[in-house]
């Protein structure tokens, strides 16, 4: 049998509400029951989480049913991968030691069946939006992240599902294509062809499923979110398509 390799990101589990995330819960776990027999790899590529804080001997309630399935299909010997997003980036080694996941934090170039590959969750990238990098760069310092790690779960768990009740899922208004040459991941991707090839560039984030074509040899795949399209990309060792599940 072959065996595929999956994409996908922007799960944003916990938003807006306990109910919806647990029925897209619900569907994501639909998804990896119906691939994981032709599964070899999977990418979960950022924002799997809507927020994710890790202490150090506690972690944030509810997600089970996706935690259990991950690790399941781990013990079966499926390789995992984990890309930090802008929304959960604060993970330290839970999914690792209790799912066997390797946590990514920025890009990953990978090569398979001939093709190259450059992973990353998206945030960050490309021109504009200095603001978010500031705040990353600090998001991301390690004595912040001890700082916050002091406050008592109840009052930053608490900070963090107001921040996140902020966020623009939940006031989700559907994202609109902006054409190529405004799409700054797309401009970042053309940069990139300029010091390396690559055959594929696949980035969540941008909320919006998109397939295009850098170059003859080279295309952008945005993986999409699963709120609205539950849309994933797939290798088959040949090609890379972009689907949607239960559509
Ligand atoms: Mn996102």
């Amino acid at each position: 049998m072959t065996k595929n390799i999956y994409f996908a990101s922007d799960f944003h589990l916990g938003s807006p509400s306990h109910s919806e995330s647990r029925k897209r819960e619900d569907r994501i776990i639909r998804w990896l029951n119906a691939i994981e027999s032709t599964c070899s790899e999977l990418f979960l590529m950022g924002d799997i989480f809507d927020f994710w804080f890790e202490y150090r001997e506690v972690v944030p309630k509810g997600f089970v049913r996706l935690q259990g399935k991950l690790g399941m299909m781990s013990d079966a010997g499926i390789k995992i991968y984990f890309f930090k997003g802008n929304h959960d980036m604060w993970v330290n080694d839970y999914f690792t030691k209790e799912m066997g996941i390797e946590i990514i934090s920025d890009e990953l170039v990978i090569e398979r069946a001939g093709k190259r590959f450059y992973l990353h969750h998206g945030d960050g990238l490309g021109p504009g939006d200095q603001k978010y990098k500031v705040l990353r760069k600090i998001f991301r310092n390690p004595v912040c992240q001890w700082l916050f790690a002091l406050v008592p779960p109840r009052i930053g768990l608490g900070i963090a599902n107001w921040w996140s009740g902020n966020s623009r899922l939940a006031h989700s208004t559907e994202e609109v294509f902006n054409g190529v040459e405004n799409e700054w991941l797309a401009v970042y991707a053309k940069e990139q062809l300029q010091k390396a090839h690559f055959d594929y560039f696949i980035f969540g984030h941008r909320h919006l499923p998109l397939d295009i074509q850098l170059t003859d040899k080279s295309r952008y795949i945005n993986i999409g979110e699963w709120i609205n399209f539950s849309s994933y990309a797939v290798f088959d060792g040949k090609d890379l398509t972009l689907n949607y599940f239960e559509k």
